[in-house]
């Protein structure tokens, strides 16, 4: 066999002059920015329920259909302080396929969780599995709705109810989704979304909890805090997790585009899907259960025997091309040093999760994204897979 020389990690030139990243980062033009910087020079007020907040919680609050939506500074934050705030104790059962935030928010709270497997072809919490996992200690669910699908909201409800047992979310991925016709936000006691420049509704850095609960809401804005928002109660823990007039301002303008990007990274999707169709080893992942999407990550799920190579060697290759794909969430959180000792004293097999961590890959999507670059990362991955056993075996020299 000759050396392939076309591909950049065998010393040609990349695909593309610059990177192309998985993320979101969709933003206003500078002169919209530009004005509602200069109106908040203006004002001189620059944090602490500013009036541009103000006006950002009550459009979210419409968006999602809910009563409440509490802004904060990421969503990490957000998922700590809502585990404080429902007061939550003992076990929570939660899926070990998501980021480590999610999980890292139960254990500041000193709370255990219970790590439940995932549907190998949905890769949402497995309903089944959540059941057998609810004992005497388990206080609640934490569902993640990932990938810009849901985990089954409506049924995950019914079974917290049927057990007693609190009810919330992670749904980081889901911001402007919807299942049967309701958006994502009024589904257990409250969602956590994360407003990350890499994800869909950004402010850069920020997030929000959407809650109809008043109480909770209550709790939630006098612990990140927010004073004179409404009257102060008592909480035990308080935490700056405040989000600035800066970050509102950019949350308005994106807002007010929410519609016009979602449908963009739609025509990335199926564009992907037409592109890598009948590629050996690629099988793409539908968001699932959502009747409306925000298609905010791009995942394809590769058969290392059917394509030729491993996730890692095809990622490898497509980095080196400027193709800068991620392998969300390895090795799963399950295995990283802070959850391992606590995995290793839990019975329940997470097969379906280690596997998907093994073959899962982001491509990327979003605004620096458009359906030729697309067709170009499609074409490229199908023209890997026809030489992968070269590439192989040179990667192997
Ligand atoms: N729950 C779930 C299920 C989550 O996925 C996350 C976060 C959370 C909770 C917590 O939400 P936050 O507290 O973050 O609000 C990322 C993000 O940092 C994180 O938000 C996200 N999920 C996680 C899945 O991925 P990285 O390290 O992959 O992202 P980063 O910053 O390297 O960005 C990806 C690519 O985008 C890079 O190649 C560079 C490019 N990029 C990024 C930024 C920020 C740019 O070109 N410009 C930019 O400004 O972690």
């Amino acid at each position: 066999m000759h050396k392939n020389t076309t591909l950049a990690i065998f010393g040609g030139n990349a695909s593309f002059s610059q990177p192309i990243n998985v993320g979101q980062l969709y933003f206003p033009e500078w002169q919209r920015y530009e004005n509602a910087m200069r109106g908040i020079f203006e004002r001189k007020y620059y944090n602490n329920n500013g009036p541009l907040l103000s006006e950002f919680e009550q459009q979210l609050a419409q968006f999602f259909g809910v009563k409440h939506a509490i802004c904060v500074h990421n969503a990490t934050f957000g998922l700590m302080m809502l585990v404080e705030a429902m007061g939550l104790k003992g076990k929570v059962i939660v899926p070990a396929f998501t980021f480590i935030a999610t999980v890292q928010a139960l254990a500041w709270a000193k709370l255990t969780p219970v790590f439940c497997d995932v549907d190998p072809l949905t890769h949402q919490l497995d309903l089944v599995k959540v059941r057998q996992l609810v004992d005497g200690e388990v206080s609640a669910v934490m569902g993640v709705n990932l990938w810009g699908g849901a985990c089954q909201p409506e049924q995950l409800e019914s079974l917290c109810n049927e057990y007693g047992i609190k009810l919330l979310f992670d749904s980081a991925h889901a911001t402007g989704c919807e299942v049967n016709g309701k958006m994502l936000g009024g589904f257990g006691s409250a969602e956590v979304f994360s407003f990350h420049a890499t994800k869909m509704l950004s402010t850069t850095e920020g997030g929000c909890i959407t809650t109809n609960d008043d109480k909770l809401a209550g709790l939630l804005e006098t612990m990140r805090p927010s004073y004179g928002k409404t009257q102060t109660v008592d909480v035990v823990k308080v935490i700056n997790a405040r989000m600035s007039e800066a970050q509102a301002a950019i949350g308005l303008l994106n807002l007010a585009d929410f519609e016009k990007n979602r449908q963009h990274n739609e025509e990335i999707y199926h564009t992907y899907v037409k592109g890598l169709h009948g590629v050996p080893g690629i099988e793409i992942v539908q968001p699932s259960v959502v009747s409306r999407s925000n298609y905010q990550y791009m995942v394809l799920k590769l058969s290392a025997e059917q394509f030729g190579m491993t996730r890692d060697q095809l990622q490898h290759v497509l980095v080196a091309e400027n193709v800068n794909v991620r392998r969300y969430f390895y090795p799963g959180v399950h295995r990283t040093i802070e959850f391992e000792p606590v995995f290793a004293t839990q019975k329940n097999a997470l097969t379906h999760t280690d596997e998907l961590c093994r073959s899962c890959m982001q491509l990327p999507v979003g605004a620096n994204v458009d359906i030729l670059i697309a067709e170009k990362i499609c074409a490229l991955i199908a023209s890997i897979q026809q030489q992968a056993k070269i590439i192989t075996e040179q990667l192997h020299k």
